[in-house]
């Protein structure tokens, strides 16, 4: 019964920090945009390959734009749906199976209510099948106005590959498509080339595959390079329609990209061993917003994950969230904690990393008194363990902040 809920409240209200006050409002009724970037890690930003940029167009955007280089993310067995999940919603994905899929009746305030609450509209730009992941179930439980799915878009043998409609032609296709929705809009494009096994048209191949024994990851850098594109096409655009100019941008790496399968050629790629602690560090993934008018870029290093999106965002709209059951921190709070939890329980700080029962050292990389880390793995534990509670007991139901 709702009681449950009590602890639960208490214990996220007790965490919640005080917005950045130049920050907070600052970007009343603008737009908002949303791109999930399949599979891009955070080692192939600024890379490069035989001498050419792995990312020209994102080294370039980061320099105007806000970047967090040691963002987490936090997905498990649903993935793509997962890293949506969690940013709609600020709650953890559940550890075993998407939340998409098991607790699709659940009563969650999702991101599109709350801002449909505000006069947004809200769509989802993504060409796969709307029932992939359970989307048009989980879409309608969030509040989306509209989604623009697979059929919304013309595919064909031209313009795909691997898993379908190629990117550069998946944003060019749905330009005129977010021009025709009323503003402000609340929009998530979710990109799909970059995606296992990263097959490419050689038309398409922008830099050289890397050369190693894993055909996976040599094959990454192209097919990352390929949405770099993509996402430089997709911002002119937003430039030449002047929604640039109004609308708060966000792209976000979803998930992993190189699975430890191919550990041993990672590690010949990074020059180091590939231990727990750097297998942790592996799990960043970019995150890059970006503010209308923002000309002057910062680099921003302290730990964060993607459970943070959904209370920054909503702060730079001026959306009080201090009644909101979330556990994520707005990442331009002077005072949050800075602290990234993953589906398996390993974590991370400014200072230390914390996985596979080991309590590591940043500075060194090497192995620490587990002490050292044990007021945070009980924190970790005990909010892994409240929000699968809110999930499984569908504990929102109970919970009314209107
Ligand atoms: C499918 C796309 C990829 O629609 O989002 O899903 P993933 O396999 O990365 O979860
Ligand atoms: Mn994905």
């Amino acid at each position: 019964d709702g009681r449950k809920l009590v602890d639960i409240e208490n214990y996220v209200h007790s965490k919640q920090t005080e917005p950045d006050k130049e920050l907070f409002g600052r970007y009343k009724g603008r737009n908002v945009i949303y791109i999930s970037m399949e599979s891009l890690q955070t080692f192939p930003i600024g890379s490069t390959i035989n001498g050419q940029a792995v990312t020209p167009f994102l080294n370039d955007f980061i320099k105007e734009s806000y970047y967090f280089d040691n963002f987490y993310h936090q997905t498990g067995q649903g993935k793509t749906s997962d890293a949506e999940f969690i940013t709609e919603n600020s709650l953890y994905p559940i550890g075993r199976g998407a939340v998409y899929f098991t607790n699709s009746q659940n009563t969650f305030r999702a991101t599109p209510r709350i801002l449909k609450n505000e006069g947004y509209y809200s769509a989802v730009f993504h060409a796969n099948d709307r029932t992939f992941w359970n989307r048009d179930i989980m879409y309608d439980n969030f509040g989306y106005d509209e989604f623009f799915d697979v059929s919304s878009y013309t595919v064909n043998e031209e313009n795909s590959v691997n898993w379908g409609l190629k990117d550069i032609d998946f944003f060019k296709q749905s330009m005129p498509m977010l021009k025709s929705l009323p503003e402000p809009f609340y929009a998530k494009f979710i990109t799909l080339t970059n995606h296992f096994p990263f097959t490419l048209d050689d038309e398409d191949m922008m830099v050289d595959l890397y050369d190693s024994d894993s055909r996976t990851l040599n094959r990454y850098f192209p097919a990352v390079r390929y949405m770099d594109e993509a996402l430089k096409l997709f911002v002119q655009d937003l430039k030449e329609s002047g929604l640039y100019d109004r609308t708060v941008i966000v792209l976000y790496g979803d998930h992993y990209g190189i699975s430890e399968n191919h550990n041993a050629e990672m590690a010949e790629y990074l020059g180091t061993d590939l231990t727990p602690f750097q297998s942790t560090q592996l799990q960043r993934v970019p995150l890059i917003i970006h503010l209308p008018g923002q000309k002057e870029g910062q680099t921003i290093s302290s730990v964060a994950a993607q459970i943070d999106l959904r209370p920054t965002v909503l702060h730079l709209l001026g959306i009080d969230t201090s009644d909101h059951i979330q556990f994520g921190e707005d990442l331009f709070s002077p005072s949050r904690e800075n602290m990234a939890i993953l589906r398996d329980g390993s974590f991370i700080t400014d200072d230390i990393v914390y996985t596979k029962e080991t309590c590591y050292s940043k500075v060194t990389e090497n192995p620490i008194d587990n002490s050292d880390c044990e007021l945070y793995a009980e924190k970790a534990k005990m909010e892994l363990d409240y929000s699968d509670r809110i999930i499984y007991g569908d504990l929102l139901r109970f919970y009314d902040n209107d």
